[in-house]
């Protein structure tokens, strides 16, 4: 990390660098110079992202296109150059390292405080979609393959099932009994996209609430970070993993699940929100938006359960189970919502009216 710090331009000498964020794959510090600057150095993660010279030729490409649509320094996430001019560096090691400008005065949470704080992430990934509407799509490298593909992801599973290298299958039959009776519904978005039903858009893909920054002071949206997935896709994955980690009523990785549950408030609130900063969306998408919702939740749930089938060797773990709790978390919100699911369609759609 210091070898890496010194390959990039920087304002001051580095004084301090911590680990900083909760993020479940990069690896991230926070560096504070002598002259008062602070970054965002960044491992990015190579087992996660085959291809990091791609992916850094979509975050350059991506964040060069956004700063011409904002006047304000923390409008978008910027990058720093290193000493010999790349927007990143490589450490003969396998490791590509970048660094970002730190969004000063910014918070970034785990969930929402109040249903302001997730209608300000609704705008700020509304705003994101609806910025990068007119950029040339078929520019960008797929930096993940078929990340959003539920179908694969279900064949993922059934593959770490077949192979149950840790002898865990045994203990998540009811978990599996839960996604396999949902297959057929959870293949709908894919199916959509093939048939040309919906129309392809520049998507960010991975829109948690703590890849959002507000303004610390206003809690106003400022800019969207963690852009390694943006690639192209559909608006309700956006829609829909915002929903699954921000209207939660519990963390991700809860353990006890009677405190989980999909909150129609924050529900409304986001779909408010992101209707109105991304005014552009057809008919049709508008109505894919509560499926878009269950189906990000319901493939989130069995990408952590392959993981625990796997070994946990994708997502970062803190505890032997976790990625087991994570799963479980995400079935009873897919449970929850099919209990809301009218009231979900009829939100989307008052919504989709009054804003006409
Ligand atoms: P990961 O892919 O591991 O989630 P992120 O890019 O989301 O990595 O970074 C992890 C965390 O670091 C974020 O959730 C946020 O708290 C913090 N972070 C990342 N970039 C910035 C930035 N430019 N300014 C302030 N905080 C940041
Ligand atoms: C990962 O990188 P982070 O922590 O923002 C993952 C998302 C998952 C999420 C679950 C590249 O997001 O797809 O939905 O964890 N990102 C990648 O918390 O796989
Ligand atoms: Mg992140």
């Amino acid at each position: 990390m210091q070898n890496a710090i010194y390959r990039f331009k920087l304002d001051g000498t580095p004084v301090r660098c911590k680990t900083y964020g909760c993020g479940h794959i990069n690896r991230t510090y926070l560096v504070c110079t002598d002259a008062g600057r602070q970054y965002i150095l960044q491992r990015i993660n190579g087992a996660v992202f085959p291809d990091p010279e791609g992916l850094m030729e979509n975050v350059t490409a991506v964040i060069d296109f956004l700063e011409k649509k904002t006047d304000d320094p923390r409008g978008c996430l910027r990058l720093n150059p290193t000493v010999d001019g790349r927007m990143f560096w490589d450490d003969g090691k396998g490791n590509i390292w970048r660094l970002f400008d730190f969004v000063g005065d910014g918070i970034c949470l785990q969930a929402p405080e109040t249903l302001d704080d997730f209608y300000q992430s609704a705008i700020a990934f509304g705003t994101f979609q609806n910025q990068l509407a007119d950029f040339p799509a078929e520019t960008l490298h797929e930096t993940i393959p078929n990340f959003h593909n539920t179908p694969d992801r279900y064949r993922k599973l059934r593959r770490a099932l077949a192979a149950d290298k840790l002898g865990r299958a045994k203990q998540v039959q009811p978990e599996i009994d839960f996604v396999l009776a949902r297959e057929e519904e959870a293949g709908a978005l894919q199916r959509m996209r093939d048939s040309g039903e919906l129309p392809t858009r520049v998507t960010h893909n991975d829109t948690k609430l703590n890849n959002v920054m507000l303004d610390a002071r206003t809690r106003k949206a400022l800019c969207v970070i963690d852009l390694d997935t943006v690639m192209p896709g559909l608006a309700a994955y956006d829609f829909g993993d915002s929903i699954r980690f921000g209207a939660a009523t519990a963390a991700e990785d809860e353990k006890d699940l009677s405190k989980m549950e999909m909150s129609m408030d924050a529900f409304e609130t986001f779909t408010r929100g992101f209707l109105e900063a991304c005014p552009g969306l057809t008919e049709r998408e508008k109505q894919t938006l509560p499926l878009g919702a269950k189906i990000m939740t319901l493939e989130c749930g069995v990408r952590f359960l392959t993981d625990y089938l796997e070994g946990d060797v994708y997502f970062a773990v803190h505890r032997p189970e976790h990625n087991l709790d994570r799963a479980r978390t995400q079935f009873k919100l897919v449970a929850d919502m099919e209990r809301k699911w009218d009231a979900m369609a009829a939100a989307v759609a008052r919504l989709s009216r009054e804003m006409e």
